[in-house]
C-alpha cells in the first residue's frame, strides 16, 4: 500500500492510503509502551482524522511486528502519573479511550505482539480488532501497581463478560490469539504477514457502507453503555440529522426573516 504520511511525529507514525488513516506507535525498542508525548501524540492525530472528512476509517496499529502496545511506560511513571518534559503527572491515555469512542468513524485495531496493560485496554476500546497469530493480550496492572476501572474493566466486562474479566486481571495471564478469538475479545486471527492486509481489507468495507448509517450505529452502541455521555453522543446525531431537513431549517429562517414558523406542512409521522 502506498501510505502517505499525514504529519511527523515524535512517537507515532500517521499515514493515509485511499481514506484511510493508519496510526502507528513507534516505540518499538519499549513495545510501543506510551509515554505522555506519545499519547499527546495520538490524541493529535485522532482529533485530525475527526475534522478530517478524506479520513473515512481509522487503523490503530504498532511499528515493529512484536507489539501493539505494552501499556503506559513504567520508566517514566512518578508520583501520580506518567510524567513527561513538563514534569506533570498525567493519565492522559483516558482522553485518548474517550476519542476512539465517540469519533464517529470505525477504528479497526491491529494487533501484532503484545497489547499489555493500558495497551491492552486501547485496543479493547476500538470498534473492531483484528489479530496477528503472534498476538498477546492481557492485563498487568495488579502486578506493576496500576489498574484501569473505566473501560479497561467495565466495558472489557461487557465484551468478554464478568467471570473473564475478573480473570484476566485478577490473574494478569497472558492470552493468545486463538483464546482472545474464543472469548470475543478480537474479531479475527490471520498470519501476521497478512495482518496490513486484512486490516486494510475490512476497512475497505467499511467504506462501501453509508456514513451516516456507521456514524448512527456507532454512537447506539455507545449510548447503551456510557450513560447520559453515551445519550448525549447519539443526541448529538439525531440534531445533526435535523439540522438536514427542511422543518429545521424552516426553523431558523423564520427567525432570520423576522417572520413566525410555518411547521403546518411537515408531515407528521405515525
Ligand atoms: C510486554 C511484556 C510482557 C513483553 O515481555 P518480553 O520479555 O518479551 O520483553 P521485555 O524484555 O520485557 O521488553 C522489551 C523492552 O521493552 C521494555 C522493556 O523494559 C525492555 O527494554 P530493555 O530492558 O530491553 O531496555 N518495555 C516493555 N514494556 C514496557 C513498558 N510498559 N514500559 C517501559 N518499558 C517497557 C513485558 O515487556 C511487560 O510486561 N511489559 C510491561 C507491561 C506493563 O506492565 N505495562 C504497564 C501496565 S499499567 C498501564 O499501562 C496503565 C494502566 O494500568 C492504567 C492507566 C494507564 C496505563
Amino acid at each position: 500500500y502506498n501510505w502517505t504520511t499525514i504529519k511527523e511525529y515524535e512517537d507515532i507514525k500517521f499515514s493515509f492510503y485511499e481514506g484511510i488513516a493508519k496510526i502507528s506507535i513507534n516505540r518499538p525498542e519499549k513495545h510501543n509502551a506510551f509515554r505522555p508525548q506519545t499519547v499527546k501524540e495520538l490524541i493529535d492525530a485522532m482529533h485530525y482524522c475527526r475534522e478530517e472528512s478524506a479520513i473515512e476509517v481509522i487503523i490503530l496499529t504498532g511499528e515493529g511486528g512484536k507489539a501493539f502496545c505494552s501499556g503506559g511506560d513504567q520508566s517514566v511513571r512518578g508520583h501520580g502519573g506518567y510524567i513527561g518534559e513538563d514534569h506533570v503527572p498525567r493519565l492522559n491515555v483516558l482522553d485518548l479511550q474517550k476519542m476512539i469512542r465517540s469519533i464517529p468513524k470505525v477504528v479497526i485495531a491491529a494487533v501484532a505482539g503484545y497489547a499489555i496493560g493500558g495497551g491492552h485496554v486501547l485496543h479493547v476500546v476500538c470498534d473492531m480488532t483484528i489479530a496477528a497469530e503472534n498476538a498477546k493480550f492481557g492485563q498487568t496492572g495488579p502486578k506493576v501497581g496500576s489498574f484501569d476501572g473505566g473501560f479497561g474493566a467495565s466495558y472489557l466486562a461487557r465484551i468478554v463478560g464478568q467471570k473473564k474479566a475478573r480473570e484476566i486481571w485478577f490473574l494478569c495471564e497472558q492470552y493468545d490469539a486463538q483464546e482472545a478469538l474464543q472469548m470475543g475479545l478480537v474479531n479475527k486471527v490471520v498470519p501476521l504477514e497478512k495482518l496490513e492486509e486484512a486490516t486494510v481489507a475490512w476497512c475497505q468495507k467499511v467504506q462501501q457502507m453509508s456514513p451516516l448509517s456507521i456514524r448512527m450505529l456507532k454512537s447506539s452502541f455507545n449510548a447503551e453503555l456510557d450513560g447520559q455521555a453515551g445519550i448525549q453522543e447519539l443526541a448529538g446525531n439525531a440534531t445533526l440529522l435535523y439540522y438536514l431537513t427542511d422543518e429545521a431549517k424552516e426553523g431558523f429562517n423564520s427567525f432570520l426573516e423576522k417572520r413566525k414558523p410555518d411547521f403546518s406542512k411537515f408531515p407528521k409521522f405515525p
